[in-house]
């Protein structure tokens, strides 16, 4: 049937994106948990190996299962894709986006503190950050910067009630995707407004919960939750503190272009 064909077609293989993503630990997970899986692969690459390779088959209109997740700009560049059912819930329905800080901050910095515990933003925001970075080649920090100059009014809330500070070094620890680039740039530029010295460091997810549970790094605006970072969460669980969603309706699974006719992980074959 047609379904096997797919399945053949894509060589039973899901194309991932990076060894250490969240999305792909849990994609494993999926490989175990669904009978329809059983056999098949997560090549892991790169987040822009994966987009290069959806970019062909969409070309010549082949099939192809990618790791794929919300908010991202694949969806304003092709939007007919579509996400497979999982009846078995292993992706989770919707995530969110969290702030953590390390233990003492708020004791240390306390203006910091303040500014991102206040800070929260829209996947509007986001990914209109990560698109006009891809349409206009200028760089996620480029773009970042512009935004904040073009949305002052949304930056004041962050920045209400916090007073100026002389150069306090704050260190914001990222992951490499553009969407955890965009919103560390975009508090950094918001915090430079009231004297703060911000470096982003990004970093493998793993880095992100030592990093902070151990106090080299002062804030990540990174974690995905309940369930894409869920293990690395769980491994630091008591030694960080969790100032919770700066960002929500966020998502991750499988994608596949809508030309494909099927609508479930469970219509994948073995
Ligand atoms: N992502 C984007 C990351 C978090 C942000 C969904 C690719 C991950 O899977 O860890």
């Amino acid at each position: 049937n047609d379904n096997k064909s797919y399945s053949e077609a894509v060589d039973y293989t899901i194309t991932g994106i990076e060894p250490g993503a969240g999305i792909s630990v849990t994609t494993e997970k999926a490989i175990e948990e669904y009978d329809s899986l059983s056999g098949w692969t997560v090549e892991l690459s790169s987040t822009a190996a994966m987009a290069s390779e959806l970019d062909k088959a969409i070309e010549n209109e082949e099939p192809i299962i990618i790791t794929g997740w919300n908010p991202h700009w694949t969806f304003a560049k092709h939007p007919d894709m579509k996400y497979l059912e999982d009846p078995k819930g292993i992706y989770g329905g919707e995530e969110e986006i969290r702030t953590i800080v390390r233990k003492g901050l708020e004791e240390e910095k306390p203006e910091a503190y303040k500014v991102l515990e206040q800070f929260s933003w829209d996947v509007e925001d986001m990914e209109g950050i990560m698109y006009e970075s891809k349409e206009t080649g200028d760089d996620i920090d480029v773009v970042a910067q512009r935004w904040v100059e073009d949305n002052q009014d949304k930056v004041d809330t962050w920045l209400d009630g916090v007073n100026e500070v002389d150069g306090v070094k704050v260190e914001l620890v990222s992951t490499p995707w553009d969407s955890e680039r965009a919103s560390a740039n975009v508090v950094k530029f918001a915090m430079e407004q009231k004297g703060f010295d911000v470096t982003v460091t990004p970093v493998d997810v793993a880095v992100v919960f030592e990093s902070i549970a151990n106090g080299d790094g002062d804030a990540s605006l990174a974690p995905w939750m309940p369930i894409t970072h869920k293990e690395f969460y769980e491994g630091y669980q008591d030694e960080f503190i969790d100032l919770g969603a700066n960002l929500i309706g966020a998502k991750i699974g499988l994608v596949v272009p809508a030309y494909m006719d099927i609508d479930s992980i469970e219509d994948l074959e073995p």
